[in-house]
């Protein structure tokens, strides 16, 4: 059987104004900087690098009413909703290259809008150390990167809940959490509140990543629209080190390239985000080259036993 080449589009989002220190705005370059088109063309992938979305600067200010530059955040999140829903309608599949995770709200209210118009089933995987779920009045820090999830799930500011044209963007019953070990008092609360599936670390030292992935991976069919969230944080510190919020303990190399693996095993990897990664803190791009390697075999690479 033929099947057309899939054709994948990348959109630099070259953000930082959701973070906690300065520098996630150069992830794009970096990735790009190790290869991340070349290695998807080696996959009989077509590549169409879109370039990046241009937004306002990051002003640095402390939190107002429990939220760092919560207008700086919205406008980049339209600007990244825009892109990754024009992709989608063309038939693409997005990589949104972060930029910080506040851009998950933008991104995924876009992957939400178009499933909700072509009848599609949503799944979101979020490979990340954190929950992502605090709002204005449970933060401890006002970053909005570490809200996205909480707003996807209709809770947050109305003009980043409201994205996808709906509240709530997706059912909370959509989402399984992978690779969890910072979670904060308020937001432990909400977390079980909202009833999130989360495989944390303790249930990956337990149970395994394999075990962890099929159960996330569980009741996918032909009409799911898989969306991976890939916060490089995910990653134990000791292999990637380019990241501004460290958190020891993730995991290592190969429970990592399981996880990518059995993603592509499905077959319905339809948009991703590459988000978290930060140059500042990074050895010789060696945390970009590793995000990377893990796109690749999320796409499908190949080892001697599967082809
Ligand atoms: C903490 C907060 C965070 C990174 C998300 C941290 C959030 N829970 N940090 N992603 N890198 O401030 O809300
Ligand atoms: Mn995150
Ligand atoms: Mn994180
Ligand atoms: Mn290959």
């Amino acid at each position: 059987t033929h099947t057309p080449p899939r054709i994948v589009d990348l959109i630099g989002v070259p953000t930082d104004v959701g973070a906690s220190a300065r520098g996630a705005s150069m992830g794009p370059e970096a990735l790009r900087v190790a290869g991340i088109r070349q290695r998807l063309e080696a996959h009989d992938l077509v590549v169409h690098d879109r370039g990046n979305v241009s937004g306002p600067a990051n002003p640095w200010q402390p939190p107002v009413d429990g939220y760092r530059h919560l207008a700086e955040v919205v406008a980049w999140n339209q600007l990244a909703h825009d892109a990754v829903y024009a992709s989608l309608r063309a038939g693409h599949l997005p990589i949104m290259l972060g930029g910080d995770h506040c851009l998950g709200v933008g991104s995924i209210s876009a992957v939400a809008r178009h499933c909700r118009e072509t009848g599609r089933k949503l799944r979101v995987l979020w490979l990340d150390a954190h929950a992502d779920f605090n709002t204005s009045t449970i933060t401890p820090s006002g970053n909005i990167h570490g809200m996205p999830v909480a707003c996807l799930c209709g809770l947050g500011p109305a003009a980043l809940t409201g994205m996808s044209g709906a509240v709530p963007a997706i059912s909370s019953k959509a989402i399984r959490q992978i690779g969890i070990r910072s979670v904060d008092e308020g937001e432990k609360r909400l977390v079980h509140e909202q009833d999130i599936e989360v495989f944390d670390m303790r249930y990956i030292d337990e149970m395994g990543m394999r075990h962890a992935m099929e159960l996330a991976l569980a009741t996918l069919d032909e009409r799911t629209h898989l969306h991976v969230s890939f916060d490089v944080d995910f990653l134990d510190p000791g292999i990637a080190p380019g990241v501004a919020t460290t958190v020891p303990g993730g995991p290592t190399y190969r429970e990592a390239q399981l996880c990518m693996e059995m993603v592509a095993d499905t077959g319905r990897l339809a948009s991703l985000d590459v988000v978290e990664l930060n140059p500042a803190f990074d050895l010789r791009n060696q945390t970009a080259e590793l995000a990377v390697d893990l796109v690749e075999s999320l796409f499908g690479k190949s080892t001697l036993m599967r082809k």
